[in-house]
């Protein structure tokens, strides 16, 4: 894009916010957690399935008001797009597959076009248009927002007592070793590309175990366009290791900062300090499942990322220089793992896991609702006979069988359940793979309605 384009895509934006035309939608969740999929539901919604029959609670469609969505034409050529198309054929396919997993960012911008109900613009217009943007990223690299408020040696320490944790010491101990063994005044090219490795391969291993979720640094897993950079040469030594100013600390601390400073800073500025409207999904059921460290790990993990946020009230001259959050929905996502009637006991979950994380940020500023959604339902619900007894019950295609299955999934906690009743009970919720779609057919979703009205309700009036 030459200076002229940018200039002028820029002084565009600048006018819409001005305007309170323009929304930037910070879709936030650790890795697993469904962004993905809730874009690229979104998009859909917005664009194909704006219907009163698909979107009932979603007041601009309710009430004729909505005109349509498309994608915007004009996108900074430097800015990769979300390939929503790529997405969507996952999911029309015959045999639908969720969309894979996140390498790099992309966005994606929307024009939404619809009559104003208020005011004088809707005398004067025949319609009115909301940008919105929305940014996809890998969740790991959420995970790095943390690295800002530490400095190497806080890394160091914060790193090794998650290792210490039990469901991480097992598998931390070869790395231990090695790191016991290490010459600390050996900071050769060679030396730190074999601990890097050797940090790497720990790194995939717990994040391929359910329920850890504090992995960092992000760009070790997921490197993007870093990949062979040599800042990511980086492992968190030993605390006692640090003691002592040696070639090898000194070379790790100067990867840290410089990862901190060109990799951190760079992509919270460029994604993240300019939101308006943020949802945060959380997938509470998979961390049930994984037993009473993970859930404790996702906590922990949930009130780091939430400190990097700025909350508050919008204004004209906030919206413009200093943009703050001025509402977030915190979503429990995948829904349709569990019957209808435990939706409420799941929201409830999420609003309890996230008290402790949210006592220590400013988001009491902004306007904030909860609810338990699924982005792309794939079970349908059914009633079974148990002993003369209608039994509610959900059927779905099992992610790991394949197979059709149906199945009660068992109640959700409505607290976080406390470490007796992880000892005493195994919570199995399931996983499906995308029901088969009709040709043009509506993405079947749970509350896809609410979070838009929440999210975008107040911006299209
Ligand atoms: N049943 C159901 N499963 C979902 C839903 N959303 C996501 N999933 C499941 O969760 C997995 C991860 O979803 P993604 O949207 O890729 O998650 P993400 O947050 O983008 O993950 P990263 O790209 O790795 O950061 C999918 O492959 C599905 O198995 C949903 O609404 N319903
Ligand atoms: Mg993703």
């Amino acid at each position: 894009m030459s200076w002229l384009d940018k200039l002028q895509h820029q002084s565009r934006q600048l006018r819409h916010r001005a305007l309170d035309r323009h929304v930037r939608l910070g879709v936030t969740g650790l890795s697993g957690a469904g962004k993905t999929a809730f874009i690229t539901s979104l998009v859909h919604q917005l664009t194909q399935g704006d219907s009163p029959q698909n979107l009932p609670f979603f007041g601009v469609v309710q009430q004729g008001r909505y005109l349509g969505g498309r994608l915007a034409a004009e996108q900074a050529l430097t800015i990769p797009r979300f390939p929503f198309e790529h997405n969507l054929s996952f999911l029309q396919q015959q045999q639908p597959q969720w969309p894979p997993s996140t390498t790099g960012w992309s966005q994606l911008s929307l024009a939404l076009r619809y009559k104003a109900g208020q005011g004088l613009r809707s005398h004067l217009q025949s319609y009115s248009e909301l940008e919105l943007d929305i940014v996809d990223y890998p969740g790991e690299w959420l995970l790095d927002l943390p690295l800002l408020q530490l400095d190497y040696q806080q890394w160091c320490e914060f790193s090794w007592q998650l290792f210490a944790k039990p469901h991480r010491q097992a598998l931390a101990a070869e790395f231990k070793h090695l790191l016991v063994d290490t010459d600390l005044t050996d900071a050769s090219e060679s030396q730190l590309q074999a601990l890097t490795d050797a940090y790497k391969k720990l790194l995939q291993q717990f994040s391929s175990t359910a329920g850890t979720y504090l992995n960092q640094p992000g760009r070790l897993l997921v490197p993007g366009e870093l990949a062979g950079a040599p800042m990511l040469q980086l492992v968190p030594l030993l605390p006692e290791q640090l003691a002592e100013h040696t070639a090898l600390t000194s070379k790790l601390t100067s990867h840290y900062q410089s990862y901190r400073d060109y990799v951190v800073k760079p992509f919270y500025k460029q994604h993240f300090s300019q939101l308006d409207r943020q949802v945060v999904l959380v997938d509470c059921l998979s961390a049930l499942n994984a037993g009473a460290a993970a859930t404790e790990e996702l906590s922990q993990a949930l009130q780091l990322i939430m400190q990097s946020f700025n909350y508050g009230p919008s204004s004209l001259l906030r919206r413009l220089f200093k943009p703050q959050i001025s509402k977030v929905l915190f979503a429990a996502s995948k829904a349709d793992h569990v019957t209808p009637e435990q939706h409420q006991a799941l929201t409830l979950l999420l609003q309890n896991l996230l008290r402790q994380p949210l006592k220590q940020t400013t988001y009491q500023l902004a306007k904030t609702e909860a609810m338990a959604l699924a982005a792309l339902s794939a079970s349908q619900t059914g009633y079974i006979e148990q002993s003369g007894q209608k039994q509610v019950c959900l059927s779905g295609i099992d992610s790991e069988s394949g197979n059709k299955i149906s199945l009660f999934p068992g109640d959700v906690p409505a607290e976080v359940p406390d470490d007796t009743v992880f000892a005493s009970h195994k919570f199995s919720f399931p996983s499906f793979l995308p029901l088969s779609l009709a040709a043009n057919a509506n993405l079947p979703h749970i509350r896809m309605d609410h979070a838009l009205q929440f999210l975008l309700g107040d911006k299209l009036r």
